[in-house]
């Protein structure tokens, strides 16, 4: 079952100033930040709010780490901005099996490793109305050290 937004995800060329634009203009934080090469990203969350069933709601900035990643390839058709919505879940094996089984596309197998540990798939864009749809279920409380 979805349960929660577990993020927005929003393409930039240049993370830092990204940040520094949600912090000066919000006040939000980095909670995290990695490198994740098998997506072709570097990335900072920053926590929005707690949601009371031990996961949270953030905002991803994503900057591309190479030309042909699937980000970089978005920024230069369609210029900074929403790149994805990603629902949390306790399951997402199980939720992506019966989205699929509706006849909407899932683009992995087997769920990937995405922030901070979690487990992600994504849904196509053109079998959600436009909406590049992403499906995370957080590491288990302490699995991931923050820095
Ligand atoms: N939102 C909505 N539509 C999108 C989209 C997006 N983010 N990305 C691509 N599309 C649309 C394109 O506009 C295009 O539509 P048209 O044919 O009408 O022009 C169509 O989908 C195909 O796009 P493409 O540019 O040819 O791109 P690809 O098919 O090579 O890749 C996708 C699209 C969804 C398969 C790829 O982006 C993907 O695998 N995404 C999942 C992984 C990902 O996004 N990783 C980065 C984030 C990591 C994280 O969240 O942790
Ligand atoms: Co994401």
């Amino acid at each position: 079952m979805l349960t929660r937004i577990d993020h927005i995800g929003i393409a930039c060329r240049d993370l830092d100033k990204t940040v520094e634009f949600y912090r000066a203009t919000y006040g939000f934080e980095v909670f995290h930040s990695e490198v994740n090469e098998e997506q072709g990203v570097r990335e900072a969350m920053l926590k929005i709010n707690d949601t009371g069933d031990g996961g949270a709601s953030y905002l991803q900035l994503l900057e591309p780490t190479r030309p042909d990643s699937t980000v970089a390839k978005w920024l230069e058709k369609n210029g900074e901005g929403v790149h994805h919505i990603a629902f949390g879940t306790a399951d997402v094996d199980g939720d992506a099996e019966a989205i699929r089984s509706k006849g909407v596309r899932v683009l992995y197998e087997q769920p990937r490793i995405g922030s901070m540990g979690s487990r992600i798939t994504f849904l196509h864009p053109k079998d959600c109305g436009g909406v590049l749809t992403e499906l995370v279920t957080s590491a288990e409380p302490g699995a991931h050290e923050e820095h």
